[in-house]
């Protein structure tokens, strides 16, 4: 599940940011092995043809049609690229998350939300009561996965799935993702020319993986295609059902950022206590900023655990069980944290002072 919905970029800063070492998995080549049979283009051809027939095995047994295979499989080979990004070694060095934070919430980012926030309102506060998750949240997974179906990632979804299988590191979870994405295919949802997505194979604009739009996927406008690659609508309840299903809460929020926690035990953020706020300030911590203390006033006892991302030049958030539910999205904190904030930012109308005071800077403790 971990890589569930990481779009490339996403992959990428990831992989940089946390040095995540994908583990051990059974079967089939590995990387090195794959990499170097491409360089001699008949030995994987060879290797490739021998998997693909295999596979096509399975999924006719699986109920995928010859014809579907025909159409899905028409000319693909194993993509180079994608081994090379799939082997490229993790930095040691994490990145620390102030650094994170302002690669990822560019005022850009928060322009094109607030932009989109306004532009598909009607569309998102639909959504947002339908479903019972805000609206910004939508919108910021939206922004954060594809830059608001902007960048949804260049790679043919059936090569490059086919290639991580056969390349054999995941083999058993990506010719699953595979075989989910032909139903998707012979299902008619989309395009063959169309089905594109991450060098991971993450689709559309919310960058689900096969298994996750078959969970989640919502046909809003009722057209018979559950459409996360042009269908906006399509895009805003798929997201929200995702959220939903892993347990939304609309009471509240995701969190909050506070001051006031240095003193607070390692061992309480390393275990994710959970204090309610009333407990939290006694122990000195507060929720930073008028408007959100007034909120954070009404929780009651609502149980709240303490994040302090490494390298965040001292902020620290009091979280709700909804950060915990956009972890199940991507389980980093980095990008739960980073979800939240811009959620907030595109939420909140633009100071009068000017752009500047609006961004990432307006959150500095
Ligand atoms: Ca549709």
């Amino acid at each position: 599940m971990y890589l569930n919905h990481i779009s490339r970029s996403f992959l990428a800063l990831i992989i940089v940011g946390f040095g995540v070492i994908f583990g051990a998995f059974g079967g089939g080549m590995q990387s090195a092995a794959a990499a170097e049979m491409l360089d001699q283009p008949s030995a994987a051809n060879r290797s490739f043809s021998i998997w693909l027939s295999e596979f096509q095995n399975k999924a006719l047994r699986n109920g995928i049609r010859a014809a579907t295979l025909q159409s899905a499989f028409d000319q693909i080979q194993p993509i180079a690229r994608i081994i090379e990004l799939d082997q490229k070694q993790p930095e040691r060095t994490p990145m620390g998350f102030e650094t994170y934070l302002r690669k990822i919430i560019t005022q850009n980012r928060i322009d094109g939300g607030r932009e989109n926030y306004a532009a598909y309102h009607e569309m998102l506060k639909r959504t947002a009561r339908g479903y019972g998750v805000p609206a910004e949240v939508i919108v910021a997974l939206w922004g954060l996965e594809t830059s608001y179906g902007a960048n949804t990632g260049g790679f043919d979804v059936i090569a490059a799935l086919a290639t991580l299988a056969w390349e054999g590191r995941r083999r058993s979870y990506f010719e699953n993702e595979l075989m989910e994405a032909l139903m998707i295919l012979q299902n008619g949802h989309v395009e063959r020319a169309e089905f594109r997505g991450s060098w991971a194979g993450a689709m559309g604009q919310n960058q689900f993986m096969p298994s996750s739009w078959k969970r989640f996927a919502v046909d809003e406008n009722g057209d018979g295609h559950k459409d996360i690659w042009e269908s906006e609508g399509d895009v805003f309840a798929s997201s929200a059902n995702y959220l939903s299903q892993n347990g939304w809460n609309p009471a509240f929020k995701w969190g909050w950022q506070v001051v006031g926690f240095e003193n607070i035990p390692t061992s309480y953020i390393e275990q994710k206590s959970k204090f309610t706020l009333a407990q939290w300030q006694k122990m000195g911590v507060r929720i930073r900023g008028s408007d959100d203390a007034r909120a954070g006033a009404r929780l009651g006892n609502l149980a709240l655990r303490l994040v302090v991302p490494q390298g965040g030049n001292g902020r620290g958030y009091l979280v709700t069980s909804n950060f915990d539910v956009i972890r199940t999205w991507n389980k980093s904190d980095y990008f739960a944290l980073t979800v939240g904030i811009l959620s907030d930012l595109v939420a909140r109308q633009p100071s009068p002072q000017g752009r500047a005071d609006s961004g990432v800077s307006g959150y500095n403790p």
